[in-house]
């Protein structure tokens, strides 16, 4: 298991060269308005739909839900929407949630049969007194509201489901092919800030388990006054910390972005320093002031940045370990 996970990690170190994956450099870290910026290599594609709402003066809030509805639709995006690895039953359950500039907020957990669980939670945030459905009660209100049922699990998808069927031991990886739960964070022309996070969860997970990424305050926060942060990796510590509440909070105590992406993994390891050695998890945090920060428990997490000044790049987090 080590040795595998050292050669991925040494594998996808040389893609990062090769896909010209860099680290932040001082002049990059503060960026004019707008930016998008989100989680790992697939942000790029993500982030470029986003840009053609934010270029045109548009809200962050519709920014963030078209930018992520790109790794949503694509099959072959195993850790988000259509395609995402199922749960230990062979089910697809997804996860989003969505914040905006007056701190709306709309959640779904454990949502099955719908490709765009964000406009979903969207949806929740807009038209319904509440601020989460799950499961079946969300599956109803999506149908209701006009989206279409489809099947979710491709070929690939069963295909690694049957594979791991034959040990059914759950052992989450570090870095899934360098692509997991899509965060996103937006700043738009008028300052304001929106996020979304959206993700199949954990692969082979129980049915019914919720990570971080549809809670608002694990898996995402915005806060119109300071900035925003959200999450990817093991869900159960990001919960355990409040992980993106966390980050934001840290900003208004007067920490960098990156000062509090770094306190909020070393919570993490002293929570867990045994466990932490072993997972990742990592956080993505902009300031109202468009500057950046991230870090992570494991080398190998990366992020994607769009504004004028960086036209769509990817960047390597710095590590604990
Ligand atoms: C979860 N944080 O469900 C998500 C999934 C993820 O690395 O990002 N995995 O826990």
């Amino acid at each position: 298991m080590k040795t595998s996970r050292r050669k991925f990690i040494q594998s996808s170190a040389v893609l990062a060269s090769m896909a010209g994956i860099s680290t932040l450099q001082a002049q990059e870290k503060k960026i004019t308005k707008p930016i998008v910026i989100s989680t790992w290599n697939f942000g790029v594609s993500a982030n470029a739909e986003a840009w053609k709402i934010l270029s045109k003066s548009g809200r962050a809030l519709d920014a963030v839900e078209a930018g992520v509805h790109v790794p949503e639709a694509d099959p072959t995006i195993n850790t988000v929407g259509y395609g995402g690895l199922p749960d230990r039953d062979g089910r697809v359950t997804l996860d989003a949630c969505i914040m905006d500039e007056h701190a709306n907020i709309g959640a779904v957990a454990c949502l099955e049969y719908i490709v765009h669980p964000i406009s979903v939670a969207r949806k929740v945030m807009e038209k319904t007194p509440h601020v989460m459905l799950v499961g079946d009660g969300a599956l109803q209100f999506a149908l209701a509201n006009g989206f279409k049922k489809e099947n979710l699990l491709t070929k690939e998808s069963e295909q690694a489901w049957k594979e791991w069927l034959k040990k059914a031991e759950y052992k989450p990886l570090v870095n899934i092919e360098n692509h997991d739960t899509i965060g996103m964070i937006a700043l738009d022309a008028r300052q304001n800030l929106s996020g979304a996070c959206t993700t199949s969860g954990m692969a082979y997970k129980m049915h019914g388990r919720v990570g971080d990424s549809p809670i608002i305050g694990a898996g995402l926060f915005v806060d119109n006054e300071i900035g925003a942060a959200t999450s990817t990796g093991v869900g159960e510590e990001v919960i355990r910390i409040c992980g993106s509440h966390l980050v934001v909070e840290l900003m208004r105590q007067g920490n960098t972005p990156q000062q509090a992406c770094e306190l909020a993994v070393k919570r993490i390891v002293n929570n867990q320093p045994e466990k932490s050695k072993e997972m990742q998890v990592g956080f993505l945090a902009l300031s109202k002031n468009g500057e950046l920060g991230a870090y992570a428990l494991q080398k190998g997490f990366t992020y994607s940045v769009y504004s004028n000044e960086v036209p769509n790049k990817i960047f390597e987090s710095k590590s604990y370990y």
